[in-house]
């Protein structure tokens, strides 16, 4: 299994490069915030539950999206690999995916890191706002509430992965296709000396 991480503050093309790197990998995706955001438009009592929070920017409580990703990995037995984008976005949760993983005897191979410059973050999101219907991307202020929760509780993951010397960083600027390749290339090379 080839298991990676793609991590960065909310606008920086997590959701954008995954949709490219699961068709190019042949991954499976795990979004937390699209699984969420399901919840949401079934109404369900999940859904119901998370709906407020996610609305004011805040992060959803951390048994919520371990106990989804669980699920998730065990609908997928056949999977060859996970791409989890926008998880794990607290040490709590970085602990528990490494725990589920060891539990299937796999682990996360790299953590791609992309960075990109908080007022590029703020004009995408605004920009996306106009023409989605995601609540959560309409006002700067907050916008600029999710990217507070970010650096407040998510920026350590990826120092707990760095411990572990998994942790790349990618420049997150660039054309969509220019940030693909570089992201490729990062696999490609992992992939290479898992096979050597
Ligand atoms: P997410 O769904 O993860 O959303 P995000 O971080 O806002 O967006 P993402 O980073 O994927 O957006 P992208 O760059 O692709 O989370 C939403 C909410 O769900 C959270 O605030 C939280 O409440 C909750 N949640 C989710 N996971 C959770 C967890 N694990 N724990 C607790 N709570 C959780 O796209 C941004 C825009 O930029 C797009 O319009 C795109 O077209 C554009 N773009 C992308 N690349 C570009 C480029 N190179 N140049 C110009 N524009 C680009």
């Amino acid at each position: 299994m080839f298991n990676l991480i793609l991590f960065g503050p909310p606008g920086s093309g997590k959701g954008t490069q995954s949709e490219k790197l699961i068709a190019r990998y042949g991954l499976k995706h795990l979004s937390t915030g699209d699984l969420l955001r399901s919840e949401i438009a079934r109404e369900t009592p999940l859904g119901l539950a998370v709906k407020n929070l996610m609305a004011r920017g805040e992060l959803v409580p951390d048994e919520i999206v371990i106990e989804m990703i669980n699920s998730a990995m065990d609908n997928n037995p056949r999977a060859n690999g996970f791409l989890f984008d926008g998880f794990p976005r607290t040490t709590a949760q970085a602990e528990a995916l490494d725990k589920l993983l060891s539990q299937k005897d796999t682990e996360i191979a790299i953590v791609l890191a992309l960075q990109v410059s908080e007022n590029e973050l703020v004009n995408r999101l605004l920009k996306r706002g106009q023409t989605s219907d995601r609540i959560d991307d309409q006002k700067e202020d907050t916008i600029r509430a999710r990217l507070t929760e970010y650096y407040k509780k998510t920026a350590a993951v990826a120092e707990h992965y760095a411990k572990f010397d998994k942790v790349k960083n990618i420049k997150g600027e660039g054309t969509i296709d220019e940030i693909f390749d570089k992201l490729s290339d990062e696999i490609d090379k992992k992939q290479n000396v898992k096979q050597d």
